[in-house]
């Protein structure tokens, strides 16, 4: 409900500059038009480095990521968007950073919980919304080694953990900012929190924007790229972001750019991402865009209900489903980032670790299947998906209720086939209208038979 009505709020907000911009003069129309033009160029004639394009293809094997949001409004557990939820002032939020003292995290294990749970990158909150930096940033105090009693950089620390233990980690940064007063003019999520009237929006882009970016890709090591969130707040504003992703690519030309705007890919990004929905689909209401058979894909979701840590959240996602989407995904030719909200005091809550650890042990028998795959041959749909890797398909059948289960046309001859789980023969025709293969009905806890299917070389 309350996530609805935050969309709420931001398509009310563009239907009615839609409606304005109709009524508006000829030379304000074109203003906007080159504004929109200037986004849409962004990074032009980018030419994808050679590190960034190996890193394209590491991306996509990995296909299981940790998202983690976490920052000062976990104190309050009521999600992170809390400021704007109870329109608190500026002064009020303030307040919050004094009580965030995580003196139980403990990067070693989150590191190791997201390699139980299968999981080949993380990508973290560096700011959220609220514009505070969970890192020591010099561009501005607003940050949490200034105001915390904690006083330390997590990020540090977590950047650290991840290069010893061989996760690659990614940098979420909010674009939208709700604190700073040169965001500004301000987006559809605004409200009256205290801010001046006024502000430099061109300050706020190249100077503390970019700034606080050159921080994230100078001090950590290199780093997997820049997870972008918050240009839907103000989508016919010019974002610089010609001079914002080439900076990035400048630094670190391996680091992905991955931009959450829910608009058609811009020249400059590595990376689509979709968010609570599979590429293709649009269950959430602003997935609309087409999907890009040139960048590599992702979909993110929750393991409950929320991204940032909310207390009264208990709508756990079983490990079954979230198997089923991790297969779902990959059949999509999509990583699948999942998300957790940690605790205030850094830890992770019991119900996050088990259900990981419990994708963490399927993905153990099925990661053949998953890992370095591409999405397969056969379209998805309600039955299932398929993945594919060198000259093996594999076959995942999440519903089925018959012994006989039939696909479409393949085009190289099948030579073999035998279900993953036990790795026993399944019987198999193969004509020119399709291949039949015989699997006997689901046991009652399975998620997903795979069958694999060995293909001749083509020749
Ligand atoms: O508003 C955010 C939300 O808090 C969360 O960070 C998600 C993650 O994809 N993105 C935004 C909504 O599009």
């Amino acid at each position: 409900m309350m996530r609805f009505s935050r969309y709420f709020v931001r398509t009310a907000a563009s239907t009615w500059r839609f409606a304005a911009k109709r009524c508006a003069l000829a030379v304000a129309f074109l203003i906007v038009v080159t504004f929109a033009g200037r986004n849409s160029h962004a990074q032009a004639n980018y030419q994808p480095s050679p590190e960034n394009l190996k890193a394209r293809q590491e991306f996509q094997n990995a296909k299981f990521g940790m998202f983690i949001h976490w920052g000062v409004y976990s104190v309050l557990g009521s999600g992170e968007w809390v400021f704007h939820d109870r329109a608190l002032t500026v002064d009020e939020y303030n307040r919050l950073p004094l009580f965030f003292d995580p003196e139980n995290f403990d990067a070693k294990t989150w590191v190791a919980l997201a390699k139980a749970a299968g999981m080949k990158y993380i990508t973290i909150t560096s700011r959220h919304h609220d514009g505070f930096a969970m890192f020591d940033s010099k561009v501005s105090d607003w940050n949490i080694v200034q105001r915390t009693p904690y006083k330390k950089d997590p990020l540090k620390i977590l950047a650290a953990e991840c290069h010893r233990q061989g996760i690659k980690l990614f940098f979420y940064y909010s674009q939208l900012d709700w604190h700073n007063p040169d965001y500004y003019p301000r987006g559809a999520t605004s409200w009256d929190n205290g801010r001046p009237n006024r502000g430099d929006w061109n300050l706020y882009l190249d100077n503390y924007m970019d700034g606080q970016l050159r921080e994230l890709l100078t001090n950590y090591g290199p780093i997997g790229g820049i997870w972008f969130d918050g240009m839907w707040d103000k989508p016919d504003a010019d974002w610089h972001l010609a001079k914002t992703y080439a900076l990035i690519h400048e630094l670190q030309p391996a680091a992905l750019i991955i931009p959450n705007h829910h608009q058609r890919p811009k020249p400059g990004e590595d990376v689509q991402t979709f968010e609570r929905d599979l590429p293709g689909q649009n269950t959430a209401g602003f997935n609309t865009t087409s999907v890009s058979n040139q960048l590599p894909l992702e979909s993110c979701d929750t393991l409950n209900g929320s991204w940032g840590f909310n207390i009264a959240d208990s709508k756990y996602k079983s490990p079954a489903e979230l198997e089923r989407r991790l297969v779902q995904a990959a059949g999509n030719n999509s990583n699948l980032l999942l998300n957790i909200g940690p605790m205030p005091n850094g830890e992770i809550q019991p119900e996050f670790v088990t259900r990981l650890q419990a994708v963490g042990e399927w993905l153990s028998n099925y990661g053949d299947s998953i890992y370095g795959t591409r999405g397969g041959p056969i379209a998805p749909g309600e039955w299932g998906v398929t993945t594919q890797k060198d000259n093996k398909i594999y076959v995942h059948i999440l519903s089925w209720r018959a012994p006989l289960f039939a696909i479409p046309p393949i085009a190289n001859k099948v030579v073999e086939a035998h279900s993953m789980l036990d790795a026993s023969p399944v019987e198999f025709t193969q004509k020119s209208d399709g291949v039949v293969l015989k699997v006997p009905l689901p046991k009652s806890d399975e998620v997903d038979r795979v069958v694999v299917l060995t293909l001749a070389a083509s020749h």
